[in-house]
């Protein structure tokens, strides 16, 4: 018998669990208590997630096939390895350094994401390299960057919360998406906190809420600048803070009065004296916080709705100070790591520019090569997608830790551009809907069967542990990218030991905004993790960023006036309701993990659409019954389920499934201007009882 303390394999709370039991049997889980993030509770993913490591149709064996039409075959590691090497060297020869792609995930550890950033622009020498965190909470990202001069998940411990007077929630529903997170709302509450939802849909989340403000999808920023608006209005601004430590607020204040209180409600579809009780809950607080979700962020203008709260939480005074602050809850297991590496389109190690000079050198030299050989920014990760195949665009990808064809937005477009390849290539410890269609299929290695580091929404970095072995035939990330690098013959160091790549990826981000310099397996042991920037071995680490200065060049942090500007794509008399889409807390995102736990599967079995009974009558749609949605992209037929939590103008559909009941068929693609990223949570619908086949 062993006890291996570890972390959930999903999402970014990153619970600590430990992993018992003997090589022969299974592990069993058991929550952590000294993890603060969730302090001995687990949700249910969490507490199945062993039977991961077990599932049926676990991939063990390298698969490959010469034409798409014939099925994948079991074949060996080198010819595998083989293909893809001269594959990429044909194609690079021919068509040059970008015609080879990469997709990385959010879920891969830090130095998977450092040594798959460094594989594309050394080994493959491509630009092409972005990932699904883009997806994710990249919004807030570009909003953060712009306002504070960093951006890292909470500004502080999850505990902070705890003692929080008020915290505002903007689309985000961790009751199914975090489930343990509640505990720290919960201690809140208790202690005369008030907690504040804003969310189309009464969720468990908004069920726990002293408020719940209801509006319709894709008017957070009007929302947003009217609390501003009203924050001003009674007097509740914090004059001595904005002077202080701010920069710009005189054009976020012109901007405000444009948005006075009848008309927010109009826009918004929220009562006023609902919006007044909430600014005064959150002024009135000694220590308050506004947080944003993807539901706020997933939008065509999801920087400048993030921008719009921040702009509120400025207002209010709460950046910077100890134990308040703007947060953004970030996703996936790695979320914040993820996206610090290097693994995005326009990004080095360390959070750096790869259009900055200064840091490209640094890089370089890391790296042992020549700075102008280091490409320069890529295409986002909708943008990669939809050019492949294309005359421009990449012909071959490499994929690790993602299954677009589930999750990207306008998915039968992307599934399009992924048949139109020469060459898919997808590393999966499962047959994922993508990687049954791609060239090769490498069987990789899964968290418990591997070690390595992970930064969770706190921005805390955490030790992952390995507590069995993988199975035979299967390799870990890292060995599949340094085997790809040898054979492509990339200069410099390939390491398939995650210790000495974690030291590498320190090298590369000293001095960066992501720091890592200071940071080693040891300490993270000892100190039960360690919050970046940490430059140096004796410096404590950073739980709270901004207590002194922000990172802005003047240390003050930025207003930006921002307008409500609306969906990209708004109802009208063809498609006259709006469709929003997220998660249930059975299913994690494409659903290639949860839907093999049969647990899981069975406390979620397919996708449903939610809407409220007054529609569903108007169309004649009972409770259970098939219901057509379409949009200018595609139709689904899911189940009814009929539910007054939700606006009546607004459907719910969440995203875990594949095939003919993916919401993605729907989604529109339309991308932020800053942060590229696609509007996954709004796009206008219509919606008919489904036509019976006999
Ligand atoms: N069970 C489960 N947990 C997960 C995941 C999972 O797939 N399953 N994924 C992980 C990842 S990667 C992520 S990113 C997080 C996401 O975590 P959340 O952000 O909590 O999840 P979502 O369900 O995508 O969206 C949250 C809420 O936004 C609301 N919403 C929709 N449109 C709008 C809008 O216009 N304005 C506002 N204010 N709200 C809106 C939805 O109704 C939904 O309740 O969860 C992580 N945890
Ligand atoms: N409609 C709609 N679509 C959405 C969203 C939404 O709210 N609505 N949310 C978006 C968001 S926030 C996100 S984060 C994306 C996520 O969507 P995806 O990127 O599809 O995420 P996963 O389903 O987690 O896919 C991860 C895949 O990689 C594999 N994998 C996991 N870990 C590893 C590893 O370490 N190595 C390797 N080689 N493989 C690994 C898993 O088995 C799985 O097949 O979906 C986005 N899509
Ligand atoms: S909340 Fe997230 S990290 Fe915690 S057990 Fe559930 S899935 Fe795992
Ligand atoms: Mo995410």
């Amino acid at each position: 018998m062993n006890a291996t303390p570890t972390h959930c394999p999903y999402c970014a709370l990153q619970c600590g669990m430990t992993l018992s039991g003997t090589a022969s049997g299974g592990l069993g889980v058991a929550p952590r208590d000294d993890v603060p993030a969730n302090r001995g509770g687990l949700c249910q993913k969490g507490w199945t997630a062993a039977e991961l490591l077990t599932v049926p149709d676990r991939l063990t064996t390298p698969l490959m096939r010469h034409g798409r039409d014939e099925p994948l075959r079991p074949c060996g590691w080198d010819e595998a390895l083989d293909r893809v090497a001269a594959e990429a060297a044909r194609l690079r020869a021919l068509h040059g350094p970008d015609s080879v792609a990469v997709f990385g995930g959010g879920g891969l550890t830090n130095e998977k994401a450092y040594q798959l950033g460094k594989f594309a622009r050394v080994a493959l020498g491509t630009s092409q390299i972005d990932y699904n965190g883009r997806f994710c909470m990249s919004s807030a990202a570009a909003a953060s960057g712009r306002a504070f001069g960093l951006d890292r998940g909470l500004p502080g411990p999850v505990t902070d919360l705890a003692a929080s007077g008020a915290v505002l929630l903007a689309g985000a529903n961790p009751a199914e998406t975090m489930p343990p997170f509640m505990r720290h709302l919960a201690e809140m509450r208790e202690g005369g906190g008030a907690l504040i939802v804003v969310d189309p849909r009464r969720t468990a989340t908004a069920r726990q809420a002293d408020l719940h403000l209801q509006p319709v999808p894709g008017t957070d920023a009007a929302l947003a600048c009217g609390l501003l608006h009203l924050a001003l209005a009674e007097g509740l601004a914090d004059d001595a803070y904005i002077a202080a430590r701010t920069s710009g607020f005189e054009a976020v204040r012109t901007a405000a009065n444009a948005y006075w209180p009848d008309r927010v409600e109009r826009i918004t579809g929220v009562p006023v004296p609902a919006m007044r009780e909430a600014v005064r809950l959150l002024a009135r607080a000694p220590r308050a916080h506004v947080l944003t979700g993807r539901g706020a962020e997933q939008h065509a203008r999801g920087t400048d709705i993030v921008t719009a709260f921040i702009n509120l939480a400025l207002v209010l005074g709460l950046p910077g100070r100890e134990g308040s602050g703007y947060g953004c809850i970030t996703g996936q297991g790695n979320g914040q790591g993820g996206r610090e590496h290097g693994q995005k389109a326009d990004q080095l190690p360390g959070y750096r520019r790869i259009d900055d000079p200064e840091a490209r050198e640094h890089v370089a030299r890391v790296w042992g090569i020549d700075p102008a050989d280091l490409p320069g920014p890529g295409r986002s990760a909708y943008e990669l997608l939809s050019a492949l195949g294309t005359g421009a665009g990449p012909k071959a990808l490499l994929l690790f830790g993602s299954n677009p064809v589930v999750s990207a937005p306008r998915a039968a477009h992307v599934q399009e551009r992924l048949a139109a390849l020469d060459l898919l290539v997808v590393a999966d410890f499962v047959p994922s809907e993508t990687a049954r269609r791609a060239d090769v299929v490498l069987p990789a290695a899964q968290w418990a069967e591997e070690s390595g580091t992970m930064t969770n929404l706190e921005g805390r970095v955490l030790r992952r542990r390995r507590a069995a072995r993988p199975p035979a035939g299967a390799r870990t990330d890292l060995e599949i990218i340094a085997a790809l690098a040898e054979r492509l013959k990339a200069p410099g160091e390939w390491s398939t030991d995650p210790e000495e790549v974690f030291a590498e990826l320190r090298r590369a981000s000293a001095g960066g905004r992501a720091d890592y310099s200071g940071i080693d397996y040891a300490r993270i042991e000892a100190e039960g993790g360690v919050f970046w920037p940490c430059p140096s071995p004796d410096h404590p680490g950073t739980p709270r960023p901004f207590l002194d200065r922000f990172a802005t060049p003047d240390g003050r942090a930025r207003f930006v006036p921002v307008e409500h500007g609306g969906p990209a794509e708004d109802v009208d008399a063809e498609h006259p309701v709006y469709l929003t889409t997220g998660r249930v807390l059975a299913q994690y995102q494409s659903g290639a993990q949860t839907r093999r736990v049969a647990a899981l599967a069975e406390a979620a079995p397919g996708p449903f659409a939610e809407l409220h009974p007054d529609l569903a009558a108007r169309l004649g749609i009972e409770d259970g019954a098939e219901v057509r949605l379409e949009s200018r992209r595609g139709a689904v037929t899911v189940r009814a389920r009929l539910t007054d939590a939700i606006r009546d103008d607004t459907v719910f559909v969440p995203f875990h499934w594949p095939g003919d009941e993916r919401v993605n068929l729907l989604t529109n693609p339309a991308l932020d201007p800053v942060s590229r990223m696609p509007e996954f949570k709004v796009c206008a619908v219509r919606l008919e009882a489904a036509v019976s086949p006999f």
